[in-house]
């Protein structure tokens, strides 16, 4: 008897043919600026309020000495950095932010933890708790914890996950230049149990990693072919961290704001549902870059004045700019 071939799951959808992903995606971002903006504000419109953007609020759950070798990041054990080492906070302090961050207007809290993968151990029930939690205080819970295992994912899901991010960061070509302690593949690994667990998955990267045009294309062809795509795609611009790899790279060759732009924008268009978050990097944009990121599609930031060991604008500042913009906050979390 010929036995059916086994079919091999994966994060993506199979039958997507990556070059003609690549080429397509290739016209949309190399559009003129008018005809490209013009693109997404039209799809932005037919799946989303355009005037509303979201406010995500993150917290550094447990910091620094991670196992893991990213080269932009400040929580690396393989770096040199300034920045904070704690084990995982209590469930009160992390629950204590929680509503500091729904006070100043969050839907959704996002509780971060530098792990290479999440411990199988009451760390793990604690981050648990902390899910059930956020929720029940009507947030969305968002969680980033490293590698899962496909058990993990589905009690994330039981306790009431909302969200997980995990960032494929960069192009597959690109990958290695950046992260030597992982794959792109590990990284998909996790995604698709994410997915399988039915959790909603937020993937996306970081800009200014030393990538070219065509890694930025690849990059983006790597989330839209994601099978679900992504709910949500947080665009990252380097913040330098002195100590890092990346660090001189993120100084003297900072990436180009269009480049940032053209990406949101054909992000925007490749995947119309998600929430497309403008995330590191807001500091150092003027009011004028931020609003024409919005008009590129983006309906999300994060707020509250840290992201997890850098800063971010103050809250305060963040409302002015909405309404300056004649714009408003989004008020209901998906829960
Ligand atoms: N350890 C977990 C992981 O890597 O998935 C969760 C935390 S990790 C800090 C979350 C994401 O933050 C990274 O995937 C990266 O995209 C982003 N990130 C970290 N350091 C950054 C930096 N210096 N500039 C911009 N984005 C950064
Ligand atoms: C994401 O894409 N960006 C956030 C969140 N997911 C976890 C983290 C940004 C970190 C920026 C550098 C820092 O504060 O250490
Ligand atoms: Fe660790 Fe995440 Fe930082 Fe990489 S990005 S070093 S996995 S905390």
């Amino acid at each position: 008897m010929v036995q059916a071939p086994i079919e091999k799951k994966s994060a993506n959808n199979s039958s997507v043919n990556t070059d003609e992903l690549k080429q397509k995606i290739e016209e949309i971002y190399n559009l003129p600026f008018p005809e490209l903006i013009f693109q997404a504000q039209t799809i932005h419109r037919e799946f989303h309020n355009s005037s509303e953007v979201q406010f995500c609020t993150l917290s550094n759950i447990k910091s620094g000495a991670c196992p893991e070798d990213c080269g932009y990041c400040s929580q690396s054990a393989h770096h040199k950095t300034e920045s904070e080492v704690y084990g995982l906070m209590n469930i009160e302090e992390v629950l204590k932010e929680a509503k500091e961050a729904k006070d100043n207007g969050a839907t959704r809290f996002c509780m971060g933890a530098a792990w290479r993968s999440a411990p199988d151990n009451y760390q793990f029930e604690n981050v648990l708790e902390m899910v059930r939690s956020v929720k029940e205080m009507g947030m969305e819970p968002c969680v980033t914890l490293g590698m899962l295992k496909k058990d993990q994912a589905e009690k994330l899901k039981e306790a009431g996950l909302h969200s997980y991010n995990h960032n494929i960061d960069t192009s597959p070509e690109h990958y290695e230049n950046v992260i030597s302690t992982r794959t792109f593949d590990d990284r998909l690994e996790t995604i698709q149990y994410v997915q399988e667990a039915g959790i909603n998955v937020c993937c996306g990267g970081i800009l200014g990693l030393g990538e070219t045009k065509a890694d930025r294309i690849s990059f983006i062809a790597s989330l839209a072919k994601l099978d679900p795509q992504p709910g949500s795609v947080p665009i990252n611009v380097l913040a330098p961290i002195p100590g890092t790899p990346l660090y001189e790279q993120g100084v003297t060759n900072p990436v180009d704001n269009f480049e940032v732009i053209r990406t949101i924008a054909t992000s925007r268009i490749m995947m119309p549902k998600a929430q497309v978050r403008l995330s590191a990097g807001r500091l150092e944009m003027s009011d004028e870059m931020q609003s024409l990121c919005f008009i590129a599609g983006a309906n999300s930031i994060f707020s509250g004045d840290k992201l997890l060991t850098t800063d971010n604008p103050e809250s305060s500042k963040d409302f002015q700019l909405i309404e300056k913009l004649g714009m408003t906050r989004r008020v209901k979390a998906e829960i």
